[in-house]
């Protein structure tokens, strides 16, 4: 492999010149955060199987490379997720209730189930819908940063995306305006090595995903992303450069994608069990755990306490979300424009009108 910035050590010690130095607090939120979105993904995968949501996309492997980056960002930033970071805008303060509703599509659901499930939004977070076609959303959030440049905001964006998006044009013509424009934005690339079947191999004839940046004018670095902590600092220090007019990052967190890429895929039919078994072994939160008892800050029984809380609150999550009844059908109509034309109207009208034989 490449060498990648890493910080955690296999003993729990880290790298005394990298070491961001996060309090007991903030090191625990960001465990708590990963280990959230862990349980999550297995209660959910479940939960898709006993037909109870439709469709389930986990983030399983990467929790240090989502959390640990949507923790280094400050609340007045831009998220800009891809599909897999659920616990990006559960860090955002997104109710875990909301988070159920969406998966549901019922009405409660932020946007009445008119999104695919695992399609979250978080608007109080700044936490951006999600846009299905690979890599769409990387100009979605240059011109967010480009937006804020132009109003004189000292914030910045981070966006997700994975492996694959980097073949898209997309991806290449935001790099590029980010470059000439010099916006504050953080690409944060998730090298997973598989894009659903395709690994990165047949990506890219490059090394590695982050030498592209140099190419369109920006720094690229490559960090463990099996390691929070320097995804962490990484993300951290690129955003404080875009905040104070440095222009952009990118990003590769080097990663895995451990489970299947969504609940509609089985990864046994197109990858080796034993690349999978070498990856396991540098679980992201195992390592973080390890760190966090080198620090004397967790032991078995603050581990066993967490566990049952996070499983409490997503079984009650599942409870109060599984209440609420579907969207209304005439907010088929709604919110599709500022003000309801006749057409539009005429069609709700027939539709709502009762039918007789
Ligand atoms: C334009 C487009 N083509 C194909 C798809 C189907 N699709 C959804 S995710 C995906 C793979 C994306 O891989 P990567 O960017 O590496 O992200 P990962 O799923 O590994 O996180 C594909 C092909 C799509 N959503 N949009
Ligand atoms: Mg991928």
């Amino acid at each position: 492999m490449v060498d990648a910035l890493h910080i955690i050590r296999d003993d729990g010690s880290t790298d005394p010149r990298l070491d961001p130095e996060l309090s007991e607090e903030d090191a625990v939120r960001l465990y708590r955060g990963m280990s959230l979105q862990r349980i999550l993904d297995n209660r959910m995968l479940a939960l898709q199987r006993q037909g109870r949501i439709g469709f389930y996309g986990p983030s399983l492997g990467q929790e240090a490379a989502i959390v640990g980056a949507a923790m280094a960002m400050e609340p007045e930033d831009w998220i800009v997720p891809q599909y897999r970071e659920p616990g990006a805008a559960l860090i955002r303060g997104m109710p875990l209730k909301e988070l159920l509703c969406q998966l549901i599509g019922n009405a409660e659901d932020p946007v009445h189930g008119r999104q695919m499930p695992c399609h979250y939004v978080y608007r109080k977070g700044n936490y951006l819908s999600i846009s299905s076609p690979v890599g769409t959303q990387i100009p979605h959030a240059v011109g967010i940063a480009w937006a804020m440049r132009l109003r004189g905001e000292p914030h910045a964006v981070l966006v997700f995306f994975g492996d694959g998006a980097t073949s898209t044009a997309d991806f290449h013509a935001a790099m590029n305006f980010a470059g000439v424009f010099r916006t504050p934005t953080v690409f944060l690339c998730n090298n997973n090595q598989w894009a659903i079947s395709v690994p990165v191999a047949r990506q890219t004839a490059s090394a590695t995903l982050a030498q592209k940046a140099p190419a369109y004018g920006f720094d690229g670095v490559r960090v463990d992303g099996m390691d929070a902590l320097a995804v962490f600092r990484a993300t951290g220090d690129a955003a404080r450069r875009a905040r104070e007019g440095h222009g952009p990052t990118m990003i590769e967190a080097v990663t895995y994608r451990l489970g299947p890429h969504s609940s509609s895929d089985d990864p046994s039919r197109y990858r080796d069990e034993s690349e999978v078994a070498l990856w396991r072994a540098r679980d992201p939160i195992a390592r973080y755990r390890r760190y966090l008892e080198h620090a004397g800050w967790w032991d078995d029984g603050r581990e066993a306490r967490l566990e049952q809380e996070i499983g409490d609150e997503i079984t009650r999550a599942i409870q109060e979300a599984e209440r609420a009844p579907p969207p209304a059908v005439e907010t088929l109509f709604t919110d599709v424009y500022a003000e309801m034309p006749d057409h539009l109207r005429d069609q709700r009208d027939a539709f709502l009108a009762p039918r007789g034989r």
